[in-house]
């Protein structure tokens, strides 16, 4: 080593040189793969310039507490909207440089599948299906208009802010009673997946809807970060008894509806994307009490970001399930190369079920002896129900059933047969040739040869398969 190379100067140089990692990652030398940035956010007069502190250090804060803002960003300049399934974007107004947003709270006739709908609370018409979206650097201003009976008020879940604007009822604000309208605003020191949730009388308000995810496109994106198809996934679960028409949020376990945007199978809408197209799935978790390990087919993930921080490269790792614990998100990036139709689901297999399913018996392996029969003199449409999965999905279609309620799972698929999930589930449709992303392309047509069918004679007496006889060991 040179000897003019003081220990001091070998260090300069090592740090210059990860700034100069840094810089290649975005402009402005922000470390845009990170949540943050905060280096290059200028404090307002008045406040303390932030220790120059390392990165990780800066992660916990954000740096200081309020920033110049930096311009507003149009959707389709500056960034690509995200996509989300059952629901949409909550619009804003730019005014003065501030990006202006008024979400409303208010109760919501709402629809989650066929036979079952459900009077819960929302945003702006919808459940769990309002994304607000924005980008790093800008000012938001949200008014908050309170259209409940009861008094509420709405937590930031995830964001460096100022604390009274933290949206804790009680602690870091007065309540925001029945007809009033609060104003929010502070600037975006981060980018990610975030959420936004009632954060007053926890149990009741969320558990009836009022939850919703916040996505902060990044300023300077890093070139990992740009991806062909973006969505938005907000996962819950409910207690809507059935025969009722509202959730019952006092029971702490025994969710019978699980959804993905406010919608169970076969209602949530497919995620449509071309062969080859990179994907994001932005998935927030705000159950009650369940984790949801959400689980792809044909595909791996890698985990790219928390809500707590994106993940460096070097650190991501594969994975064909990710669980998303309550109060979580997660972003899960893949290339969509596999043509066909995908389950993307969550892998507790009693939240692909719906209410119907939950309630019975177990009747596997039971001989009914003729029972249907024998009872329907008595009782017409009686069905015994539970010795395999076809009665309980035609069940709805087959007997009549409790007044607003649904059976335990999806439709008839393209072979005529039942697909047997409901609940927590929607299904990855990739295909070579889309007319449009907005447009359901309906079931895959699998290539001649590509499906498991029954088995012909010719080929089992070719391959020596015995159906009494399991092969036996030649090796
Ligand atoms: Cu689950």
């Amino acid at each position: 080593m040179d000897k003019k190379l003081s220990r001091r100067n070998v260090l300069g140089i090592g740090a210059a040189a990860l700034a100069g990692g840094v810089a290649l990652l975005g402009k402005q030398g922000q470390a845009n793969t990170h949540m943050g940035g905060t280096s290059s956010y200028q404090p307002l007069a008045g406040q303390p310039k932030p220790a120059n502190r390392p990165h990780w250090e800066k992660s916990y804060s954000g740096g200081p507490i309020d920033v110049k803002p930096l311009p507003p960003v149009l959707p389709g300049k500056g960034y690509k909207p995200v996509a989300v399934p059952n629901g949409g974007a909550l619009p804003f107004k730019v005014i003065d440089g501030v990006k202006v947003f008024h979400l409303i709270a208010e109760e919501v006739d709402h629809f989650f599948d066929t036979g079952l709908r459900a009077k819960c609370w929302g945003f702006n018409g919808r459940v769990n299906s309002t994304v607000i979206e924005a980008v790093e650097g800008e000012r938001v201003r949200i008014y908050v208009t309170n259209k409940l009976g009861v008094s509420t008020s709405i937590h930031w879940h995830g964001f460096y802010l100022p604390n009274g604007m933290d949206g804790v009822g009680g602690l870091t604000q007065p309540y925001i009673m029945p007809g009033e309208t609060v104003k929010y605003e502070w600037t975006l020191r981060q980018h990610g997946t975030l959420m936004y949730h009632a954060h007053h009388d926890e149990m009741t308000q969320m558990g009836m809807g009022m939850v919703g995810m916040f996505v902060v496109h990044p300023r300077n994106p890093a070139p990992e970060h740009s991806v062909e198809r973006d969505f938005a996934l907000l996962l819950s679960e409910w207690v809507i008894e059935a025969g009722t028409a509202r959730p019952n949020t006092l029971k702490m376990n025994d969710a019978n509806i699980l959804t993905i945007n406010g919608k169970v199978f076969p209602s949530t809408a497919p995620l449509i994307c071309k062969t080859g197209d990179k994907l994001r799935l932005r998935v927030g978790n705000l159950s009650a009490m369940s984790h949801h390990p959400l689980h792809i087919h044909g595909h791996h993930f890698r985990i790219t970001a928390t809500d707590g921080e994106a993940i460096p490269l070097s650190a991501q790792w594969p994975e064909t399930t990710a669980l998303i614990g309550v109060g979580q998100t997660r972003d899960l990036q893949l290339i969509a190369d596999a043509p066909g139709d995908w389950a993307l689901h969550c892998h507790m297999t009693h939240h692909v079920m719906n209410q119907m399913g939950h309630q019975f018996p177990n009747l596997v392996g039971i001989k009914d002896g003729g029972l249907d029969e024998k009872l329907r003199p008595l009782l017409p449409a009686y069905m015994t129900m539970g010795q395999d999965g076809m009665d309980m999905g035609r069940m709805a279609e087959l007997m009549p059933m409790p007044k607003n309620t649904i059976s335990m799972k999806g439709k008839t698929g393209p072979f005529g047969d039942y697909i047997s999930m409901g609940g927590m589930m929607t299904v990855l449709k990739v295909r070579d040739q889309l007319r449009s992303y907005d447009e359901d392309p309906g079931w895959y047509k699998h290539p001649a040869g590509t499906v498991a069918l029954r088995a012909s004679a010719a080929d089992m007496s070719r391959d020596g398969i015995e159906m009494d006889k399991p092969v036996e060991d030649r090796s």
